[in-house]
């Protein structure tokens, strides 16, 4: 997989995705991650990218020209445009399903007050990843990126691998333990001690249930639909 990121701060977007698994799966190929700034495409000697919005009011807006000249800088036929905004829409497991299938993805990161809206033509989808602002785009970015890699093939054991599925299933995780079998009067649960695999099978779907129930019951209500 190869994603590009138009962003004014890189190593917004680089650093936190150089480490652990998304790190490793950069590492070892199986995803290539590129940047293109739209700084360096900025018209006057200062390379302005940034003006105040007609109509007035608070803040600053990145302007168009310098946005799509990065993004055409890094953009081939086939690739898929997001940008990342929070009118966009809401960013959830089958969405990540769907963009690991792609062949490159691009990610457009707002800073400032926003982007010139006459970008949003040059985007296939927009995108946000929940209900809150952030100061630009980078941070969900780092999110979606991180959410895609995790399916890519080779990136997870395939044990692993399978975890996810269980979510896109819509249902949280049962609990994990690891030694000690008692911590501090808290003893893990007797099936998952027992060796039964059927066992422990069962225990971990009536517990995902249960859980789920509890803490996500919108989400049990989504299944039964
Ligand atoms: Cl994608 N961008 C910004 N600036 N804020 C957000 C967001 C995106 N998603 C949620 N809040």
């Amino acid at each position: 997989m190869h994603i590009d990121v138009v962003t004014l701060f890189p190593s917004m977007v680089d650093a936190p995705l150089s480490e652990s698994i998304v790190g490793r799966a950069r590492s070892s190929g199986l995803l290539a991650l590129g940047f293109s700034n739209p700084r360096d495409f900025g018209e006057d000697r200062h390379r302005t990218v940034d003006d105040k919005p007609y109509g007035g009011g608070t803040g600053m807006l990145l302007m168009a020209e310098p946005v799509y000249k990065a993004l055409k800088e890094v953009k081939k036929k086939g690739s898929f445009v997001i940008l990342l905004t929070p009118k966009g829409r809401k960013f959830d497991q089958p969405m990540a399903s769907g963009l690991a299938k792609k062949k490159h993805l691009i990610f457009i990161c707002g800073h400032y007050e926003g982007i010139d809206e006459r970008v949003n033509d040059l985007a296939d989808l927009e995108m946000s990843i929940g209900d809150y602002v952030l100061t630009g785009g980078e941070p969900a970015a780092v999110v979606v990126i991180d959410a895609v890699t995790r399916l890519l093939p080779g990136v997870l054991k395939k044990e692993d691998a399978t975890v996810n599925e269980t979510f896109s299933m819509g249902l949280l995780e049962a609990p994990h333990y690891t030694r000690p079998g008692v911590w501090r009067k808290k003893k893990v649960p007797e099936a998952l001690m027992s060796g039964n695999h059927k066992l422990i099978s069962k225990w971990r779907h009536d517990a995902a249930l249960a859980l789920t129930g509890k803490k996500r019951p919108d989400l049990l209500k989504r299944l039964q639909r």
